[in-house]
């Protein structure tokens, strides 16, 4: 069988004006089964769909904040850099991705997003803006695959599923996160201050998304591979059901 051949969201560095891409979302495929194409970064449409019905599956990577408002907020002082092209890119792939009901795993950046557009909102900076009396360090320093605080995960949940344990340590490295979650989505895993650190998407075959970094630590911890391998396993099985379904047909 064919391996599954994946759509790589790219990353953008202004300052350099360049297209950028870290190994580990690249290898963290190649290594479970899967081909990584990193895509372009477009804003055409026609374009855009043609993408989402030409590969198997979709990784959206971690990059700028989402700008705020994309879910009706102002910009306060403490929002990060955004990226207006990777915003109206991602949108626009996304919500055909939904039509399409193709398989997507989303990090960092990813988790927030899917968030926005599907109604919810953010925290444009934790340290500012969140309470909890259990205060945890979410933007860590390097080592980037050193594990910096802990994860609940619910119980038969898809997250669950593959990773199959109760508790995992992650990497943490964002000052964002989810503040009201969309109605659409399921928190299926929790931080120890109760943040939402893992989503899944109702009455979808597969939309995961999490906020720590598994491309830094699918090397150094067999979670973080099971979800890179998981979610391409994922994808094999919906091609072959497609196959069987089309050779049916024929
Ligand atoms: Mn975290």
């Amino acid at each position: 069988m064919t391996k599954p051949m994946i759509g790589v969201l790219p990353l953008y560095d202004a300052a350099k004006d360049s297209y950028w891409m870290l190994p580990g979302y690249m290898k963290g495929l190649e290594e479970t089964g899967g081909i990584p194409v990193m895509l372009p970064l477009t804003t055409n449409k026609e374009d855009i769909f043609d993408i989402a019905k030409s590969f198997d599956g979709f990784l959206f990577t971690g990059g700028q904040d989402v700008h705020p408002a994309m879910y009706g907020e102002e910009r306060e002082i403490f929002c990060g850099e955004t990226c207006t092209e990777r915003d109206e890119m991602e949108k626009l792939l996304f919500n055909r991705l939904m039509e399409l009901d193709k398989p997507v795993l989303g990090i960092c950046r990813a988790i927030q997003l899917f968030n926005v557009l599907l109604g919810g909102t953010l925290y444009q900076d934790i340290p500012s803006q969140r309470k909890s009396d259990e205060v945890i360090a979410h933007k860590q320093h390097p080592p980037y695959d050193k594990p910096v605080h802990d994860i609940f995960i619910k119980k038969e949940s898809l997250l669950h599923s593959i990773v199959k344990t109760d508790v995992m340590k992650v990497n943490s490295y964002h000052h964002q996160g989810i503040k009201t979650l969309s109605p659409h989505l399921t928190s299926i895993a929790k931080a120890p201050d109760d943040l939402i650190e893992a989503v899944s998407m109702r009455n979808k075959k597969f939309i995961l998304a999490v906020q720590w970094h598994p491309e830094f630590s699918y090397k150094s911890d067999e979670h973080n591979f099971s979800l890179f391998k998981g979610f391409v396993e994922q994808i094999k099985n919906m091609m072959s059901s497609d196959t069987k379904r089309t050779s049916a047909q024929g």
